[in-house]
């Protein structure tokens, strides 16, 4: 059996509706929200975990077609840390207009950047378009592994998430950083959230590919095993004096960053894959 998935997908007369992936065949859990399984799944999330797979034994599955796939997130907030792979420092420091003293000194500092980077409004799931901003020149993908997390902070899983960015914003004071992390379509997550939980890493590569007008415009992997953090400490700041009763996602920030002269266009499509968790797609629009 392959390891189990959480997904949220538009049901054409049903609306969003949750379903377990498994062996690619979907088996739709009626009235369940993602919400109300990380709630469930707290202190106890191998049983919750066990309890899913029970349930899909007596419910008819149908084979996993063409599916209009919802970002798997209702509630949640998504978050992410930022400067934890070497190749994000010096592209940062490299976009700084003030030499990007700030980011060589998170690198190296005990506590983490964690930002705070969307809601459902502004994120959007596999196969739907992801956003530039008009008033950007310079756009690019960050390719990133998601942490899922109940409200007790305990992981359930990981997903794919693409943490959108504009350089030429952030580039020109940091302190513009919401301004370039947050806004309409600018964070994208899918498919779903797979079931592995785990407190490492898991040892898998991020890969990257920017295809636009047929060809293949850049394209690049790192493997995890480049992060500079571990997902306890990244989490342990997440949760300091903060709480999130729903449920959180942690994306882990990038290793990948396109060389400075490239910036997305609309109509790209940027297909991110993370082996053993899954592959996001989408296009890219101007927003
Ligand atoms: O400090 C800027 C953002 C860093 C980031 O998003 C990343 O490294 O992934
Ligand atoms: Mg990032």
């Amino acid at each position: 059996m392959s390891t189990p998935q959480l997904i949220r997908y538009q049901h054409p007369d049903k609306g969003a509706q949750v379903a377990v992936v498994v062996d690619d065949t979907v088996y739709d859990i009626p009235d369940l929200t993602i919400e109300a399984w990380l709630r469930l799944s707290v202190g106890r999330v191998e049983e919750a975990i066990d309890e899913l797979i029970d349930l899909i034994q007596s419910i008819k599955g149908q084979k996993l077609e063409t599916i209009h796939y919802l970002p798997p997130i209702d509630s949640q907030e998504v978050w992410a840390a930022g400067v934890t792979y070497m190749k994000s420092r010096e592209a940062r420091q490299e976009e700084a207009e003030d030499g990007g003293d700030v980011y060589a000194r998170v690198y190296a500092a005990e506590r983490p950047e964690i930002f705070f980077k969307a809601a459902l409004k502004n994120t959007v799931g596999h196969g739907d378009e992801v956003g530039i901003r008009e008033d950007s020149q310079w756009n690019v993908p960050e390719p990133e592994l998601g942490v899922v997390l109940n409200p007790a902070m305990e992981v359930v899983g990981f997903t794919v998430g693409n943490d959108m960015s504009s350089r030429d914003i952030e580039g020109a004071n940091p302190l513009y950083l919401p301004q370039a992390k947050v806004y309409s379509a600018s964070c994208a997550l899918g498919t779903g959230i797979v079931l592995a939980p785990s407190d490492e890493f898991p040892d898998t590569t991020i890969r990257i590919s920017i295809v636009r007008n047929g060809s293949e415009a850049f394209a690049d992997a790192i493997h995890t095993s480049r992060i500079k953090r571990t997902i306890s400490a990244l989490v342990s700041y997440l949760g300091r004096s903060n709480t999130f009763p729903n449920g959180v996602i942690l994306l882990t920030g990038t290793g990948i960053v396109p060389p400075s002269d490239f910036t997305l266009q609309a109509g790209d499509v940027v297909t991110i894959t993370i082996d053993d968790i899954g592959t996001l797609q989408n296009t890219v629009k101007v927003v």
